[in-house]
Order: structure tokens, then C-alpha cells, then sequence
């Protein structure tokens, strides 16, 4: 038994404001169409938001209130890995889940998109654990 906010899925681990294109659903390739996404870590998942939640919306954990993701996806069992031979742009972070769908974050402080790369990689081996 440890911290009880660490075994609850729901609980907010990060989000923030990133580049974000998917490249594949369910193992088939698509488009690329690079945006900014709001997108928030969880305990088992990431949910993409098409735009930051206002600041004064009351938020119910960590959901946003009155707005609704654009996808979201179960990182149990994901791979995380370099982006660098997907894209030309700097600092990319490639993301592949079980079910075969990919994602591409990218963002030009390198701080930032480590900083991604830890939370995510956090949250994975945690729930490899479970
Ligand atoms: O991996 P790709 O296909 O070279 O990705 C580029 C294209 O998606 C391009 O759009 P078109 O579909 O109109 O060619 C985008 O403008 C580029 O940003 C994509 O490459 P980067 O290197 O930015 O991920």
C-alpha cells in the first residue's frame, strides 16, 4: 500500500500544451497533421484536447470540465521510442500502444519533451508492474 493517489488511474500526472500529430490507427498508416494539443497524463492514459481548458473552468480531476477529449489511449503494454527517423523536426517522441496506434510529440524546448518522455516512461513501467 503505497501513496493512494499513485494506484488511482485517474489522477492527473502531467499535461500540458505540445505538437502533436498521430501517424497511425490500429496499425494503419495516416497522415500526418501536425497541431498543438492540450494533452493530459493519467495513471493509464493519454487524452488528447484540441485546446487548453479555460483557466478559470472548473476542472473534475482531471478532466476539464464542459469539454471533451478528442482521443484518448490506453498506454498499458505502450512502447515509447526517439521520433527522430519519423519527422524532421527536432526533439520527437514516437508513441505506439498495443492496439496499434501512434503518436508523435514534438516540441522545440528539448526540456519539455524530456520532460514528456520521463512522465510517460513512468507511467508504462508502472502499469507493466501491475
Ligand atoms: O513524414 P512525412 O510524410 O514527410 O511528413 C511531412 C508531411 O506530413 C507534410 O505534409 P504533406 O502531407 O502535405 O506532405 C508536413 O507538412 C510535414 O510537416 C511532415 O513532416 P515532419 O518532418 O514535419 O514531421
Amino acid at each position: 500500500p503505497g501513496l493512494p493517489h499513485l494506484d488511482d488511474p485517474h489522477v492527473e500526472e502531467k499535461s500540458g500544451l505540445i505538437n502533436m500529430t498521430k501517424i497511425a490507427q490500429g496499425g494503419r498508416k495516416l497522415r500526418k497533421n501536425w497541431g498543438p494539443a492540450w494533452v493530459v497524463l493519467t495513471g493509464n492514459s493519454l487524452v488528447f484536447y484540441r485546446e487548453r481548458p479555460p483557466q478559470s473552468a472548473p476542472s473534475q480531476g482531471w478532466a476539464p470540465a464542459g469539454s471533451r477529449p478528442e482521443s484518448s489511449v490506453d498506454l498499458r503494454g505502450a512502447a515509447l521510442a526517439n521520433g527522430r527517423h519519423l519527422s524532421s523536426r527536432r526533439n520527437v517522441l514516437h508513441i505506439r500502444t498495443v492496439p496499434g496506434h501512434e503518436f508523435l510529440l514534438q516540441s522545440d524546448e528539448e526540456p519539455e519533451l524530456r520532460a514528456w518522455h520521463r512522465a510517460l516512461r513512468a507511467v508504462i513501467e508502472r502499469l507493466d508492474r501491475e
